[in-house]
């Protein structure tokens, strides 16, 4: 019969020269829910890769959702989507994100996630590990820090390639709030939450800036009366904003697909951007007492995680980024692994 390819590439192909050596690159993403998908669009929109995996435990969703986003592909950078509730599928990844799990009802806490996605764990880290020993492990089930201290020791890989999306998320939350109150751009805004991705997590005021500006000694040569009251409600309402979101809509998605695909930007080109995002936290800035994962502003590039940042933190952040910490370590401590 008529070869449709040999016929429309006849003539194009003999004046080209060979395909280009560029690595391919390769992300799975791990759960095709509400954050999974929010994730994996994103990653597409951005034409970060050349090969898209997505596996679940639901076979049908899963096609489903795999085939919804390759009818988009008139619209979108050339991206191969494969999906599969096997693990093969995933083989040679880069970076493997994963959101497989359980998430809050209306008014649960994170923590609360924990044993189910613990045992879940049990099945999906060791298969990513052996598909893609090389790769970088990138988690997003809650309760985030604790299940990314879970993936490093179920995967048995060097602590710089396990990477929890943290405070990244609260952080942008932070940045949004703050550039609403100054009417100005989020992106303008430098703001850091760090410590746990929860109901612990620490806002650091003194190194807030915009524009290069640090806000607090401003506020306070200025003499403007001082906004510490208006600063502690945002940082409260960055706390409560997804307990707000998901009793609005039932689940949280953009705002995470979005920072969660910047940060695979970061990690896949090399941008050695900082993010606050839960590593292997032990031995900075006094905290002690185990292996925790936490966040703090940590450089990302393509081996993982390059460094941790020297904040200047107050003695006030320094104490309750430490119980911060103890907090994560309790919880830990009665996983039994
Ligand atoms: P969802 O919409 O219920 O999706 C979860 C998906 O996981 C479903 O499609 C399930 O079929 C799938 N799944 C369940 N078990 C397995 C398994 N063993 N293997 C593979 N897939 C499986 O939840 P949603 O997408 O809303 O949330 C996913 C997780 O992300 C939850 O744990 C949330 O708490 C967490 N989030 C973390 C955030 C962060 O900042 N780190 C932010 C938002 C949500």
């Amino acid at each position: 019969g008529l070869d449709l390819t040999q016929v429309f590439f006849k003539s194009i192909s003999n004046t080209h020269p060979p395909s280009s050596t560029k690595r391919h690159t390769k992300i799975s993403v791990i759960g095709v829910g509400n954050v999974g998908m929010a994730i994996a669009q994103t990653i597409l929109t951005q034409g970060l890769v050349d090969e898209l995996a997505l596996v679940d435990a639901k076979p049908e969703k899963l096609r489903g959702e795999m085939m919804d986003l390759q009818h988009a592909a008139a619209f979108l950078p050339r991206t191969k989507i494969v999906a599969s509730v096997n693990y093969t599928v995933t083989s040679g990844s880069d970076l493997c994100i994963v959101t497989a799990g359980a998430r809050q009802n209306p008014g649960e806490s994170r923590l609360n996630l924990l044993q189910s996605n613990l045992a879940m764990y049990k099945g999906i880290v060791p298969e990513l590990v052996k598909y893609s020993p090389e790769s970088i492990l990138l988690i997003v089930s809650n309760p985030v820090d604790v299940l990314t201290y879970v993936a490093w020791k179920l995967s048995g890989f060097p602590g710089n390639r396990v990477i929890g999306s943290g405070t990244n998320l609260d952080s942008s939350r932070f940045r949004f709030l703050i550039a609403d109150h100054l009417d100005v751009n989020a992106q303008d805004v430098q703001a850091y939450i760090v410590g746990e991705h929860g109901d612990s997590s620490v806002a650091l005021w003194s190194s807030i800036s915009v524009g290069g500006v640090p806000v607090l000694s401003f506020l306070e040569r200025q003499q403007i009366a001082f906004e510490k009251e208006t600063l502690e409600k945002i940082h409260k309402q960055v706390v409560e904003s997804a307990y707000e979101v998901i009793s609005l809509k039932g689940y949280t998605s953009w705002a995470i697909g979005y920072s969660v695909a910047n940060l695979a930007f970061s990690i896949i080109r090399d941008q050695r951007r900082i993010h606050p995002v839960s590593v292997l936290a032990k031995g900075f800035y006094g905290i002690d007492g185990g292996d925790v994962f936490l966040s703090l502003p940590a450089q990302l590039g393509r081996s993982g995680v390059l460094g941790v940042t020297n904040v200047h933190l107050t003695d006030e952040e320094i104490q309750q980024l430490r119980n911060s910490a103890k907090t994560i370590l309790d919880v830990q401590n009665q996983l039994g692994i």
